[in-house]
This record gives structure tokens, C-alpha cells and sequence, in this order.
């Protein structure tokens, strides 16, 4: 039966009809060279970002409400201290996936979008993982994610080393979500159906309640959760995280560059992503923590990120073929002067802790454990663990009185944590040959769950003896700079009958190459057995 000319459902045919031949033309105009293209003079951002971002009028971009953005595209703002910042595309993309995202989030609409996030101690791994994660997903697998980055905005300037990063990347730190900016809290992503990706940690923190994690890239031992998360790639040893992150969208990221004019990647993103990898290898140096999956990832990025833009020389033998000119092994063999250059400046901006406080440099670099035991007294303890760019004997030279002031403050810093154990991690330089160098600190104090003054003693033998036995992993020797404990005990020797409520113990770590992803693991196993 042939419908009536003005029925409904002949116009709704009608209408429907027209959607294909749009798409196409919409997915042509995406193809086109940036100065040829026509644009759209309406916003796309609620569609597709990554649409919005190629395809709508520069005169559209640049109207949207960014008090700091005259214009989405290579344009000049000043940021807080005055300074110049150059923003690019990449800054582009995370301002308007902010916007889009908290706006949808008002209006309850979080179903279809992915948080993805690093772990709480936010170093560059972290922060680059994730935001590398979500820009590439949206970009060329056109899935709508968010990197989250945990550390509050107000602490940000505890690493400068990442403050210049993101101005190597060309993106103000305004650009980055916190959790605090959230209009709903954290526990509630899921429920609004929110999904999670997690890189540089592979178990969804607490705050975040019972949510769907769907993707896991990580180079921190497996805990083993989340099983049914559909990606789950957890390399370990990888010197950075950022590697694993660009291995996995690697085929689809060397795809969209042979479709010329730069394709959707930005350019600042391959910096941002070899910065950090260059901070967690020590500049890719030979013989570090740098492996083949770091090396591989390395030799990618360099020739397509601005780095190689900086120094004309490289960029006029590798733009044209994709960036598939430099390889791993001669990279490894002769890593880029710039890089060295670029890696020198990161490391040095990340050891110059000098203008941070005690507290702070608990802070910068810090993540917490709640950890079961089999003790019916204090069935579950809390542990932080800080790392700190900056050996004790200079640290203490810091401090107005020594160990006392120093301690003064880890006991005021768990007290504000409710912390029963903390572990400091220095590393730093040694002053002659300039070898790299750790130490360890155990504190245990009662007044938490734990009670008695007698059972937190108990607690730092038993994980001392634990600890100390553990062999060639951390291989611990005596702290030998006896002046300043000698000073300490007969300090307390002479303040003498109140009850002693923390206890201590610092070793030279003599295998200087385990960090908090050995050390952490190992406390967790000790701590299981302590009754
Ligand atoms: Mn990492």
C-alpha cells in the first residue's frame, strides 16, 4: 500500500534519507588540507571532539568561553607567572574535552564517555600516559575519554618538572581536570555510567567506588584486578609507562600519519609523551631503565614531535615518510642531541627540590596503602610512601634541628594522613662521581590503629628483619652518618619518661636501582604477615 504523499512517516523517511550523503560529505571535508577545507560555523563538541576540532570554523573555536584562549590554534597567552605560553592543538583538544565533558556531566549524561587516569603520586608518566591515552582513543578510535588527573590543581607546583613539560607541550596546566572540579563526586562517575581506563596503575582506586574498568595499561606489578577489563597490557620492566601506551594505539597512529597535513595527532602530544619517557629513563640512557619497548617508542615520537620541529636538520629527513626513519637500534646507539638537551633540563628542574618544605616533599611524589594483616588488634594498617629527590645528610642540613625537626614533621604529616607506617625513599646523587643513590626510612607510630606504643616496636622489628632480609633487592646497610642519630637518641635520653610513640630506622640502600614498584610489594607481602 503506497503511504498518502503528507503522511508522517513519509516525511520521516524523507529526513532519514538525507543523513547518509551528509556523512559522507562531513567525513570528505575531514580529509581535506587544512588551508583548502570549508568549516562548519557551528559547534560539533557535543558530537564528536575530534570533529569539532577539525572540522568547525577557527572564528567557532576561538568564541568559546576560555577566559585564557584567544584561539584554540597556535596562539599566545599569558599564564600566572607572567611568562609567554604557546598554545597548540593539544591544549585545543583537553580544554574543549574539559568543557564538553563537566557541561555533560551537569546535565547527568556521563554514559558514553571513559575517565582515564594515573596513579596518585602524578609524575609526567602518569599525567602523559593519560592524557596521551585519551587523545589518541578520541582521535583515531573516536571514543570519548577524559584524562583525570588526581593530584589536586592547588599542588600542581610541588613538580615543576611537570609545569615545563606541559609548556614544552604547549598546554597551560588549566587544561588538565581534577577531581576537585568535578560537579558530582568521584564515587558517583560510575553510577552516572561513566567507564574507567587506568595506565601507570592497574587497580581503580577506592574513591572511584565499584566502577567498570575497560582498559589497564601498566608497567607496576599486576594485582591482578579487574581481570575482565577488555585491554589489558602490563609490561614489566618498561622504563615509562608512556611507551606501553604508545605501543598500543601505535598501528592506527602510523595509519592517520600517511594521510598527510600532520593527520589528527598533535605534534606537542609526541613531546609531551618523550618527555616523560625521558624523565623515567634517565634521557634513554644505554644501560639505565630505558628497554626495547621505551627505545621502540622513542625512535617514533622523536621525528613527528616538536623536538625534532626545534632542530631543522631532522625534520627534513624524517616528516616525509611517516617518522619511520629513525630506528630503535640507532637510536639507542646515538640518542638525538636534543633529547639529551631536553632530558637535562626535565631532571634538573625535577632534583631542584630546594624551595620545598618538609611537609611538601612528603607531598610531591607520594601514595598511600591500606594493607590487611593477620593481627586481630590492628586487622588493616595505613601506609604512605613518599619519594624524595634529595639524600638525608643534605635534607637534614635543611632542617633547624636535624633529625628532630625532620621527624617532628613526618609525625605531624601521618597524624594528618592517619598514617601507621611511612616509608621515605630518597634519591639523589652521590657529590663525587655523581652515582645515583638511596635511602630508606621506616617510621611506625602508635596512636593510629595501632594502640600500644610496645606493638608498633614489634611492627618496625618484624618488617625490618623482614626488609633487611629481603637480599639483593634492596640490599640495606647501616646509615652510617651516626653524628645525627647519636645527637637524636640523646636528645630524647634527656626529655626521658614520656612514652615513646614512633618508632624509626634508616638504611643506605645499597641496590640503588629498586624503587617504590619494589619496595611497595615487598612491604605489602610483610606486612600480610604480621599478627
Ligand atoms: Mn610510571
Amino acid at each position: 500500500m503506497r503511504p498518502p504523499r503528507n503522511s508522517k512517516l513519509f516525511c520521516l523517511v524523507v529526513t532519514l534519507s538525507t543523513i547518509p550523503p551528509f556523512i559522507l560529505i562531513f567525513s570528505l571535508l575531514a580529509y581535506l588540507n587544512e588551508s583548502m577545507r570549508p568549516c562548519v560555523p557551528f559547534s560539533l563538541a557535543r558530537i564528536s571532539t575530534s570533529a569539532h576540532q577539525r572540522l568547525v570554523c577557527p572564528s567557532v573555536l576561538s568564541q568559546k568561553s576560555h577566559p585564557f584562549t584567544s584561539s584554540v590554534v597556535n596562539m599566545s597567552s599569558t599564564n600566572g607567572n607572567g611568562d609567554s605560553v604557546k598554545e597548540g592543538r593539544l591544549a585545543g583538544f583537553l580544554i574543549s574535552q574539559k568543557e564538553t565533558f563537566l557541561q555533560d556531566l551537569k546535565e547527568g549524561r556521563g554514559k558514553g564517555w571513559t575517565v582515564v587516569m594515573g596513579n596518585e603520586a602524578g609524575d609526567l608518566d602518569s599525567i602523559a600516559s593519560s592524557v596521551a591515552y585519551a587523545q589518541l582513543s578520541s582521535s583515531l578510535l573516536a571514543e570519548r575519554t577524559i584524562p583525570l588527573t588526581l593530584t589536586p590543581s592547588s599542588l600542581m607546583n610541588l613538580r615543576p618538572e611537570n609545569l615545563l613539560a606541559f609548556q614544552l607541550s604547549q598546554f597551560p596546566p588549566s587544561a588538565l581536570l581534577h577531581p576537585e572540579q568535578l560537579p558530582i563526586p568521584t564515587s558517583d562517575l560510575a553510577s552516572q555510567g561513566v567507564k574507567f581506563a587506568l595506565v601507570d596503575h592497574n587497580r581503580l582506586l577506592p574513591s572511584f567506588g565499584a566502577g567498570e574498568v575497560i582498559a589497564i595499561i601498566d608497567h607496576h606489578d599486576d594485582e591482578g584486578a579487574h581481570p575482565d577489563a577488555g585491554v589489558r597490557e602490563i609490561t614489566v620492566p618498561t622504563g615509562s609507562c608512556s611507551s606501553l601506551v604508545v605501543r598500543h594505539f601505535l598501528p592506527q597512529w602510523q595509519a592517520s600519519l600517511k594521510a598527510g597535513a600532520g593527520g589528527p595527532v598533535p605534534q606537542e602530544l609526541a613531546t609531551l609523551l618523550l618527555s616523560s619517557m625521558l624523565i623515567d629513563t634517565g634521557g634513554l640512557k644505554a644501560g639505565g631503565k630505558a628497554t626495547e619497548a621505551d627505545y621502540e617508542a622513542a625512535a617514533f615520537l622523536y621525528p613527528i614531535s616538536t623536538l625534532a620541529n626545534d632542530s631543522q636538520t631532522t625534520l627534513t629527513t624524517t616528516s616525509t615518510n611517516g617518522g619511520t626513519a629513525l630506528s630503535s637500534a640507532s637510536l639507542q646507539a646515538e640518542v638525538p642531541t636534543t633529547l639529551t638537551e631536553t632530558a637535562d633540563k626535565l631532571l634538573e628542574t625535577k632534583m631542584d627540590v630546594s624551595g620545598l618544605s618538609t611537609y611538601d616533599l612528603l607531598l610531591r611524589d607520594y601514595k598511600e596503602y591500606a594493607l590487611p594483616t593477620l593481627s586481630s588488634a590492628f586487622p588493616t594498617l595505613k601506609v604512605g610512601l613518599s619519594t624524595v629527590p634529595l639524600g638525608l645528610k643534605k635534607w637534614l642540613e635543611k632542617e633547624e634541628d636535624g633529625w628532630t625537626t625532620l621527624l617532628g614533621e613526618v609525625d605531624d604529616y601521618m597524624a594528618e594522613k592517619t598514617l601507621d607506617i611511612e616509608g621515605i625513599l630518597t634519591t639523589y646523587r652521590s657529590e663525587n662521581k655523581g652515582r645515583g643513590k638511596r635511602e630508606l626510612v621506616l617510621v611506625v607510630r602508635s596512636g593510629g590503629v595501632i594502640r600500644d606504643s610496645q606493638d608498633a616496636k614489634r611492627v618496625l622489628d618484624q618488617l625490618s628483619a623482614g626488609l633487611e632480609g629481603s637480599g639483593e633487592l634492596l640490599a640495606l646497610e647501616t646509615w652510617d652518618k651516626g653524628k645525627w642519630l647519636k645527637k637524636l637518641a640523646k636528645r630524647q635520653g634527656e626529655q626521658g619518661g614520656e612514652e615513646q610513640t614512633r618508632w624509626f630506622k634508616v638504611w643506605q640502600q645499597g641496590n640503588a636501582r629498586s624503587t617504590r614498584k619494589q619496595v611497595a610489594p615487598l612491604l605489602r607481602d610483610l606486612i600480610a604477615k604480621l599478627e
